[in-house]
């Protein structure tokens, strides 16, 4: 018997910096019901689906979600009901009718999308990941981890936004974890001996402090992960569409602005003289003629990753593969705004060889649906933050859970 939507509900809540965000409810014909809550992102892409918003200046300052809420209560779920479950994101998109998702919201389709697919999951007993897999080899997932923050999500102390842990050579999930725990700690205690005050973490829980440069991060975090002789790299997310203008890249606790062509030497030496094997926006979201040419000098030696720069979209992604232009996509959910597209990008990414890594958004919630698509996509790698703060270890935390119940392969890609 075909499953169909019964019915969906949807409720204003709050992500991880206290803004609103939308959750789903969604039920099936067989009473199967399972929910969803959205993330939201602050370092956004200009190519990003739309998440809409009230803008109601009297409420949440503008960002309130009633009107999301409103389409998933109306209109999507009068054209939803009777629909076959397995079919939902294909009628989300038509339903929607814009290529980004600007008349419904792309936040409401998403929470009806990840909550139906929750509720499939449970009403054929099997684990999330593993419906969500759909016959793709499901393996757990390599993290990234924040240790360092700057730009947007750490009131601009730096330019560069994360420096990030990887650790390349662990036999499982639980011990990596472990590793870069310490790590995490390590690097405050460096911090804290060069006199740096830290207060509190940055938005996605990793250290924030007022550093002289992006370099001084990266020197510390090197600093960190010595012990560790090679089993943890570091990864860089440059984000550095946002502080990119006029042509030119404006790093100004290095005391210098770079054309694309010094940006990419400029990154050159620090993947020589550090040991980041991982670079994510090293070049900014529209910068179409010089991506080619970063992945042409440091495609061999480092995972060249779009995030901004393809913004989860299959035809952004379709061209990059064409023009030879990163070696690695950032899957983002929230970005396109359906699972079926999401995997689209996933299985695109695979097929011409590139790497994935799955991401969360700065502005998260308590869900742990992350966990199960990072290891569905068998991509092998996760990006979540770091290690503190709720929103984080969700994730982190249900990949623990599965690990201990299941045996599924474990290493980086
Ligand atoms: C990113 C993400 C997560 P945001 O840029 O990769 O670090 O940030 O969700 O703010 O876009
Ligand atoms: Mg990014």
């Amino acid at each position: 018997m075909t499953l169909t939507i019964h019915s969906l509900a949807a409720w204003e809540i709050l992500d991880s910096r206290g803004r609103p965000t939308i959750a789903v409810q969604s039920t099936l014909s067989d009473g199967s019901t399972a929910t969803a809550q959205v993330p939201s992102g602050a370092s956004t892409g200009v190519h990003e689906a739309l998440e809409l918003r009230d803008a109601d200046p009297q409420r949440y300052r503008g960002k309130g979600v009633r009107k999301a809420v409103s389409h998933v209560e109306g209109e999507i779920a009068a054209a939803l009901q009777g629909c076959p479950a397995e079919a939902v994101d294909e009628a989300l998109i038509a339903l929607d009718g814009t290529p980004n998702k600007s008349r419904l919201g792309a936040n409401a389709l998403l929470g009806v999308s990840c909550a139906t697919a929750r509720a499939l999951a449970q009403s054929r007993g099997i684990p999330l990941w593993q419906h969500l897999a759909a016959g793709r080899a499901a393996r757990m997932p390599v993290p990234m981890i924040n240790i360092f923050s700057g730009g947007h999500h750490a009131g601009h102390n730096i330019e560069f936004q994360d420096f990030l842990a990887l650790p390349v050579r662990f036999d499982t999930y639980s011990e990596a974890l472990a590793a870069v725990v310490d790590i995490h700690t390590k690097a405050r205690e460096l911090a804290e001996a060069r006199g740096y005050h830290l207060t509190g973490v940055a938005d996605e829980g990793g250290w924030g402090p007022a550093l002289k440069s992006n370099e001084e991060a990266l020197e510390i975090l090197t600093r960190a992960v010595e012990p560790y002789g090679g089993r943890v790299a570091i990864a860089l997310d440059v984000a550095s569409s946002h502080f990119y203008q006029d042509g030119l890249y404006h790093l100004k606790t290095e005391g210098r602005t770079l054309n694309a062509g010094g940006m990419i030497d400029l990154l050159d030496q620090w993947t020589r003289r550090y040991p980041v094997i991982s670079i994510e926006d090293g070049l900014a979201e529209d910068d179409w003629n010089h991506w080619p040419l970063l992945t042409a000098r440091l495609g061999e030696r480092a995972q060249l990753i779009g995030d901004d720069f393809f913004t989860t979209n299959p035809q952004r992604v379709r061209r990059g593969i064409a023009e030879k232009a990163a070696n690695a996509v950032l899957v983002k959910m929230n970005q396109i705004g359906t699972l079926a597209e999401t995997f689209e990008v996933i299985d695109l990414a695979r097929s011409a060889g590139w790497r994935a890594v799955i991401s969360a958004r700065s502005g998260e919630t308590e869900d742990s649906f992350l966990a199960d698509l990072a290891i569905a996509s068998g991509m092998g790698q996760i990006k979540v933050g770091s290690i503190t703060r709720s929103e984080r270890l969700a994730k982190y935390n249900r990949l623990l859970e599965i690990e201990k119940q299941h045996q599924l392969e474990y290493r980086f890609p």
